[in-house]
């Protein structure tokens, strides 16, 4: 197989590889760090490790290089290190990629046949006590939360069959457990899909096995109290596509999306599926029912949002299409049609990758953040306009509010942290990471959750760029296991 050695397009500056682990004891803090804030914040981003071996790929297939920020008494400490998948040390072995395009194993080297293509690039996410590093194409690694040391993949003690588990469960603050769904369960491609549920000590307690009406990118997934909320929009696949060495996904712009509803104490058998015209979402804000009536916030584009999975037409990426605005799909499971016409839009501010306070996921939210694009805003040369503000509003009265980073910046996913352990919802900070695309040094940027407008009460220096990342979050001191 020729081997490029390359890094081409999306591997360029701003977003070249950091390719390096590490520690840095005490940032520079401009500002004042929170000091009562003490816990760690954890972020990861696709850095691929070794140059690529095919000259084409997308910025989500790195290896995942996963951080710890360290926040004690004012002090932020760095910690930095790859995700050892059972890929990466292939490849450590070798030298050398041996792993080709994201989600394509017809490009691999033949040497790694059959082998997991997992990276653990997306989430960092913790559960009872537990690191775990995901990737939706892939099982869940078990990570050291104090050294960055990787486990390895679980299966939940031989429990869990499907081959896949999601980068987005969310945690049920009632019963503690982590709820979440796999896509492509039964291999690459397929439409077999799981429901899961993990208790706070580790044990999956259910798996339950679906159809998806096609296979699509099911990036994320909606959970209340009582219901769980597939979304297929139509980000899809073909071997096809894969042998002919496009990109893994494209944009069809002729399929329907759906909402699978599902009872949490259901079966397959139980649940409906509601039709819609032809859109796409990706993040979700959050859900909750009251009684069959489920409520589900989601960004919504009118097309194809990324500009990497072109549209299966031909058509060029149209931007204007791409920009998400935040949405509310409403539907009922004890209703009789199977169409879902009832959408609200929540903001005109346009951008992705929304937040609400974690600590109550599947309730009713009273606070949402998320990054906003405005092309109206100067921006720097030969970077684009990007997500250079953090949107807030207030769902209770509508109040909304802005912060913008300056023309210098793009941000990443914000992530809020309460002030305390019970401070009342929304009472907190949004941890930011901001990168100076001029300086190419990224800051990690605090602001007050209520009033992102102000701008930051702290930027904790780094003195370096990282790359652009997925997923971030927050894990109380107290939350995490002893050291
Ligand atoms: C996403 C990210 C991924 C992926 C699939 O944000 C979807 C969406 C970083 O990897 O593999
Ligand atoms: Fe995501």
């Amino acid at each position: 197989m020729a081997h490029f050695q390359t890094d081409t397009n999306y591997y360029l500056n701003p977003a070249a590889p950091g390719r390096f682990e590490g520690q840095v004891p005490d940032l520079p803090v401009e500002g004042e760090v929170p000091h009562h804030l003490k816990g760690a914040f954890f972020r990861i981003q696709p850095d691929p490790l070794f140059p690529r071996m095919t000259e084409e790929d997308v910025y989500f297939n790195g290896d995942g290089l996963l951080a710890r920020f360290d926040f004690d008494n004012g002090q932020v400490r760095f910690t930095q290190r790859y995700v050892e998948t059972d890929k990466l040390k292939l490849e450590k072995a070798a030298g050398r990629a041996l792993f080709g395009r994201y989600r394509n194993p017809l490009t691999d080297d033949a040497s790694v046949e059959g082998k997991i293509r997992g990276t653990g690039n997306t989430n960092p996410f913790v559960h009872g006590g537990t690191l775990y590093a995901l990737k939706e194409d892939s099982p869940a690694i078990v990570m050291d939360p104090w050294t960055l040391e990787t486990k390895g993949y679980t299966d939940f003690g031989g429990r869990m069959k499907g081959q896949t588990f999601s980068a987005h469960p969310k945690i049920d603050p009632v019963t503690g457990n982590m709820v979440s769904f796999g896509y492509g369960s039964s291999g690459p491609l397929t439409t077999d899909c799981t429901y899961m549920e993990v208790s706070p000590q580790g044990e999956l307690l259910k798996e339950v096995w679906f159809k998806a009406p096609y296979y699509c990118m099911m990036h994320d997934f909606g959970v209340t109290q009582d219901y769980v909320i597939f979304p297929i929009a139509p980000m899809v696949s073909s071997w096809e596509r894969l042998q002919a060495n496009k990109p893994h996904f494209g944009f069809d712009k002729t399929l329907p999306v759906y909402l699978g509803v599902m009872p949490r104490q259901g079966d397959a058998k139980d649940i409906r599926w509601f039709k819609a015209p032809n859109q796409n979402a990706c993040h979700v804000f959050n859900a909750w029912n009251e009684g069959t009536k489920i409520f589900f916030d989601v960004p919504v584009s009118r097309g194809n949002g990324l500009h990497f999975f072109p549209d299966l037409d031909g058509s060029p990426f149209n931007p204007m299409e791409a920009l998400a605005l935040p949405t509310r799909w409403i539907v009922d499971y004890a209703s009789t049609g199977d169409e879902f016409k009832k959408v609200t839009r929540l903001s005109s501010m346009g951008g992705e990758f929304p937040r609400i306070d974690d600590r109550f996921q599947t309730f009713r939210h009273h606070h949402a953040w998320w990054l906003v694009a405005d092309p109206s805003k100067p921006f720097t040369k030969g970077c684009g306009p990007g997500f250079a503000n953090i949107g807030y509003k207030n769902m209770t009265n509508g109040y909304e509010s802005v912060w913008w980073a300056g023309e210098e910046y793009h941000l990443q996913e914000p992530c809020f942290v309460p002030r305390s352990k019970d401070a009342p919802e929304g009472d907190g900070y949004l941890i930011v990471l901001a990168d100076n695309l001029v300086a190419n040094l990224t800051e990690l940027v605090i602001l007050d959750a209520l009033a992102v407008e102000k701008g930051p009460v702290a930027r904790v220096k780094l003195p370096f760029r990282l790359r652009s990342g997925l997923h971030g979050n927050w894990v109380d001191a107290s939350q995490m296991p002893a050291a």
